[in-house]
């Protein structure tokens, strides 16, 4: 599809990580929407009452979000589009927030893109 072959397809950089069984369901999740090309599924470890992420289901080379490129800009796209489409899908009308975690100062923990969306609480600002 068009969103899954953009410049970063040949190059799929980057060891399998523990999304990829999520997306192949070799584990379960708790997923709360999937087409062609993202998925959403709840945080394992949620730090607000609806705490969910989105991901690209081809990683496209995408371990993180400083990997990206021009070729990435459809599916980065969508992804913020599934994002906010969810958000309101579970009752985020009032508002929520949405976070990528780059590389080592960034706390990223999972290199397999991912949007963080939080919810359902008055959330603070600067974060951690
Ligand atoms: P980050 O620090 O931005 O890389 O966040 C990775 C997030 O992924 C973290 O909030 C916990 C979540 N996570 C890790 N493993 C699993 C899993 O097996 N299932 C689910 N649902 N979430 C997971």
């Amino acid at each position: 599809d068009a969103a899954a072959s953009g410049a970063g397809a040949a190059a799929d950089q980057g060891a399998p990580t523990i999304f990829d069984k999520i997306i192949s369901k070799q584990i379960p999740a708790n997923i709360i929407y999937e087409d062609d090309t993202a998925l959403a599924f709840r945080d394992i470890n949620p730090q607000a009452p609806v705490h969910f992420l989105v991901i690209p289901k081809h990683r496209n080379g995408l371990t993180q979000l400083s990997k990206s490129n021009e070729g990435h800009e459809q599916l980065l796209g969508h992804l913020l589009v599934v994002a906010s489409k969810v958000a309101l899908q579970e009752g985020l009308s009032d508002g929520f927030r949405v976070v990528i975690n780059d590389g080592v100062n960034g706390c990223q923990s999972v290199y397999h893109l991912h949007l963080h969306i939080l919810g359902g609480r008055q959330l603070t600002w600067p974060p951690g």
